[in-house]
């Protein structure tokens, strides 16, 4: 286990950085959105993740050691979906990067952004990365050139999404503060914000409540190019253990007093990192997984 999920053996001293831009990119993507699982199946980049859902190029140092932290419950086909064309699409970036899929225990209501934090603290603990990705298990990628990098500014990765398609516009964004779908940040970046915070349990709230984190921390999201930032939403029906929350319009509204004690690096008056219980941890083929 210590083997396949453990850090990345950095014996490679005479390599040289990855260019700057990586040369085999190819730009816009089509994805057959009828197959998901064909169209992102077709070359030789899974065969070269190790157990654990990782990588690193052979011939270059990468620029960027990216975590791809995924919130995750009950959803085995996006799974199977995302990971495969992140593998795909992150070798092609030339990045050192891991897959992370930090799922909820039943019968607890997902709380995206207690799991996005206890990724970061459990991505943190087991390697040395650079840049932390929260990302939707639903959001595929259309645009090669949407480097999984980090920036001096937190990112949002996403300028348009098919989920907010509009008449005039296939990839929309819902309103001009939405900062959701595919954040990266770094490590002082994220704790600065003190994280997400942990208390909305369902549905919505926990993203505009970290936009306003990042905000508070003198912070500001950018996002890239618009032709760049493009996702293709997978459809999905309404998951029953994640009903929207009535009371995340009044809990977002006392964001501002709870950002100090209760995020990820604080947890009320005790002043703690947040508490969790792993259940179970398995190095699975594509990505690492923690219950
Ligand atoms: C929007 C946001 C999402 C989050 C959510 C509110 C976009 C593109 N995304 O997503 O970032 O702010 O609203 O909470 O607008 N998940 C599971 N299993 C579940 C429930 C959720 O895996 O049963 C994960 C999964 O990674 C999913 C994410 O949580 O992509 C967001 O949940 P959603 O897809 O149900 O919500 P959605 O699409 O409205």
């Amino acid at each position: 286990d210590l083997v396949a999920g453990g850090k990345t053996n950095r014996n490679r001293a005479n390599l040289k950085p990855c260019p700057e831009t990586p040369p085999g990119l190819i730009g816009k993507i089509t994805i057959n959105a009828r197959n998901f699982t064909e169209s992102v199946t077709n070359d030789d980049s899974l065969r070269r993740v190790v157990y654990g859902g990782r990588y690193s190029p052979d011939d270059c140092v990468a620029r960027e050691r990216t975590a791809i932290i995924i919130p995750y419950r009950d959803r085995e086909d996006h799974l199977d979906i995302l990971t495969r064309h992140l593998h795909n699409i992150l070798q092609r970036q030339q990045l050192e990067y891991r897959i992370f899929v930090i799922e909820m225990a039943l019968p607890t209501q997902f709380n995206r952004g207690l799991l996005a934090n206890i990724g970061f603290l459990f991505a943190k603990e087991t390697g040395d990365f650079s840049c932390f990705i929260i990302h939707d298990v639903d959001a595929l990628m259309m645009n090669d050139k949407n480097l999984y990098r980090c920036g001096s500014q937190p990112r949002h990765l996403v300028t348009g999404s098919t989920k907010f398609r509009t008449w005039n516009d296939e990839y929309g964004l819902p309103y001009g503060s939405y900062m959701s779908g595919v954040i990266a940040l770094t490590d002082s970046q994220f704790t600065q914000a003190n994280g997400f915070s942990n208390v909305y349990f369902g549905w919505g709230g926990e993203d505009d409540d970290f936009t306003n984190r990042v905000q508070r921390a003198n912070m500001k999201f950018e996002r890239p190019e618009k032709d760049i930032g493009i996702y293709l939403a997978i459809p999905h029906e309404t998951d029953s253990t994640n009903p929207k929350n009535p009371a995340r319009f009044g809990i977002l509204d006392a964001s501002a007093a709870r950002q100090t004690i209760e995020g990820v690096n604080s947890f009320y008056n005790n002043r703690q990192k947040i508490k969790y219980k792993r259940y179970a941890i398995e190095y699975r083929r594509y990505y690492t997984w923690i219950l």
